[in-house]
């Protein structure tokens, strides 16, 4: 489904500003980036800024933990192209670190804005609460896990600062820091000050070259692919992958981390390409090709199947938003988006290539065996059932993301995972960022015990917001994923069990199930998919052994290295 998205126009400049303090800038430029929410915590340190943004067109959604902030702001971001979340000092900045860090590695473009104490308040460096070593630790610690930081103590840059950091998460799809200490927020500069974002443009002869090059090589290729990953997604360029794809008729594969590039009931869709890992067939098309069209992929070990992947950089147009590589030459100042534009619009011919009976996955209808226990592959082959293009699914780390991969996502960028930090914990919080992005989307939350006893209760916020996700939690009494990768009987593995499915009635809201069997799923889930008044918690028993073929695989790749 077409959704707007961080690539969705912003304005090429904006009239001079003046008489705006640092504070009311700062939330007038996220606007003007697409910003319309904002995750966090307030505290003493950041309470006149969180006064600011209260009376702001934005929207503040107060979370239960600032790491859930994080996540809830990473999903906002991966929909919208632009999150913020925002925190008082180092007990909430440090506290939302590990959101940021997956952030980082996995392209997505949050703002974190942190208070701090006064510049007027640390003369002498006295003792002020939350301060750890000195009065920069926590920017610091940001300067390492953002692609730009700032802190806004001095009214003449200020407002440049600000326009740099933010222009940098947006070109760069990374997180940035901004740290505004206390006394600042509300000072005006007087200066005039005017806002135009730097175009960012390709070389032409660049551009023109390496697309010549990849006309020519395509026309010659016989057994052409794509593979698109993330950032297809983290730029917005699913139109223009699948016009490429289209009008050359070549077949695209996808990552886990890239799921949902493309409708995956697409004629063209192949599957998911993880090396070893993946389905065979899958693996053996993409790297029986001689010509793989590598496009914004993160060459990641998950991605690659533990570095089981067989891609010959030989065989490989190589396009990020950091290089650009057809086989062994570099071309520079090409941008992604321009190199697939100007690709599609020369509508290249190529081979068209087959895909082979048993590369997709073979459409079955699902036939309920009701008495009989539920497992996670068929858990996830009634869900398959279910979804549809409004549905955004979000798996957590574990067999949930394994189990998931196999479900057909029919909507763009309407599978979320961090499939590469693979931080546990991610996928409640994460609901709350998608229903704040896309309110009217359903969203399905797949999710182990052992993550949902981390962070799932975020859903207080959900409820208290009246939002409606089904949130699907694998109980297997522990980490599941552990046990297969580090076989015996290990107690670390064994977790409390909770009765999940009871808290709706701690937090006031929201309907829970608990299910044994597949006829009680399939109930379930019947019944929560038609009940879009509230929140709806579905708690699965799994057997302790249950496991999907992905996990299997992983097992038996990992294991060996563990
Ligand atoms: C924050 C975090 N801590 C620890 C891990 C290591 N880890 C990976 S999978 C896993 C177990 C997950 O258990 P659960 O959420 O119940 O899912 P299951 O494996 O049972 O499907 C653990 C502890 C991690 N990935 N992230
Ligand atoms: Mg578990």
């Amino acid at each position: 489904m077409p959704r707007p998205h961080s690539s969705s126009p912003v304005p090429r400049s904006a009239p001079p500003v003046s008489g705006l303090s640092i504070g009311q800038y700062l939330i007038q430029r996220l606007q003007d980036h697409g910003l319309r929410d904002i995750f966090g915590i307030p505290g003493d340190y950041v309470l006149n800024f969180y006064g600011m943004l209260e009376k702001s067109p934005i929207n503040v959604v107060g979370c239960t933990r600032e790491d859930c902030a994080g996540f809830a702001a990473d999903a906002y971001a991966r929909i919208n192209g632009l999150g913020a979340v925002c925190v008082t000092y180092c007990v909430g900045g440090l506290s939302v670190c590990n959101s940021i860090a997956g952030a980082y590695a996995e392209k997505s473009a949050v703002v974190v804005i942190s208070g701090a104490p006064g510049l007027g308040e640390r003369v002498n460096d006295p003792l002020l609460h939350h301060k750890v070593r000195d009065f920069r630790t926590q920017y610091d610690v940001f300067d390492k896990l953002c692609a730009a930081v700032t802190e806004l103590i001095d009214p003449m840059t200020a407002f440049r600062e600000i326009d740099r950091v933010l222009e940098t998460a947006v070109r760069r799809k990374r997180p940035v820091y901004i740290e505004i200490p206390r006394d600042m927020v509300s000072v005006t500069p007087y200066i005039s000050h005017t806002w135009s974002p730097p175009e960012v443009a390709s070389d032409p002869q660049a551009l023109k070259e390496a697309v010549d090059e990849a006309v020519k090589w395509l026309a010659k290729a016989e057994r052409p692919v794509i593979l698109a990953d993330v950032e297809i997604h983290r730029f917005g360029l699913e139109d223009a992958v699948l016009k490429l794809a289209e009008s050359a008729k070549i077949p695209i594969a996808s990552t886990l981390l890239g799921k949902s590039v493309i409708n995956e009931t697409h004629p063209l869709y192949v599957g998911i390409y993880e090396g070893a890992m993946g389905r065979e067939e899958v693996t053996k098309f993409v790297e029986e090709s001689d010509c793989v069209l590598l496009l914004g992929a993160f060459m990641t070990d998950i991605n690659l199947g533990i570095f089981t992947a067989n891609l010959d950089v030989n065989r490989c147009i190589y396009v990020t938003s950091e290089q650009l590589r057809l086989r062994q030459h570099h071309y520079h100042g090409v941008v992604l988006g321009d190199f697939i534009r100007a690709l599609a619009d020369r509508k290249p011919k190529t081979r068209s290539r087959k895909i082979p009976a048993g590369v997709r996955v073979p459409k079955k209808k699902f036939v309920l065996d009701a008495p009989k226990p539920i497992t996670i592959m068929r858990m996830i082959a009634r869900l398959n059932e279910q979804i549809d293009e409004d549905t955004i699914v979000i798996a957590d780390i574990g067999d949930s993301l394994f189990g998931a991969s196999d479900l057909t996502i029919r909507g763009q960028t309407e599978f979320l995972s961090p499939a590469y930090y693979t931080s546990m914990g991610f996928s409640v919080p994460a609901a709350l960022g998608a229903n704040v992005a896309r309110p009217d989307s359903r969203v399905v939350v797949v999710c182990g015990d052992g993550a949902f006893q981390m962070t799932g209760m975020e859903l207080s916020t959900i409820v208290r917001r009246k939002y409606n996700p089904i949130i699907i939690i694998l109980d297997n009494k522990g980490y599941g994923t552990e046990r297969f990768l580090h076989p015996g009987e290990w107690e670390y593995n064994n977790i409390h069990p909770w009765r999940y499915s009871r808290l709706p009635e701690v937090l006031g809201g929201g309907r829970g199930y608990e299910v044994r069997t597949e006829g009680e799923f399939d109930a379930a889930l019947s019944e929560a998919w038609n009940d879009s008044s509230q929140m709806s918690l579905v708690q699965v028993h799994i057997g302790k052994d249950d496991s999907s073929q992905a996990l299997r695989r992983l097992a038996e790749r990992l294991g060996k290295k563990i």
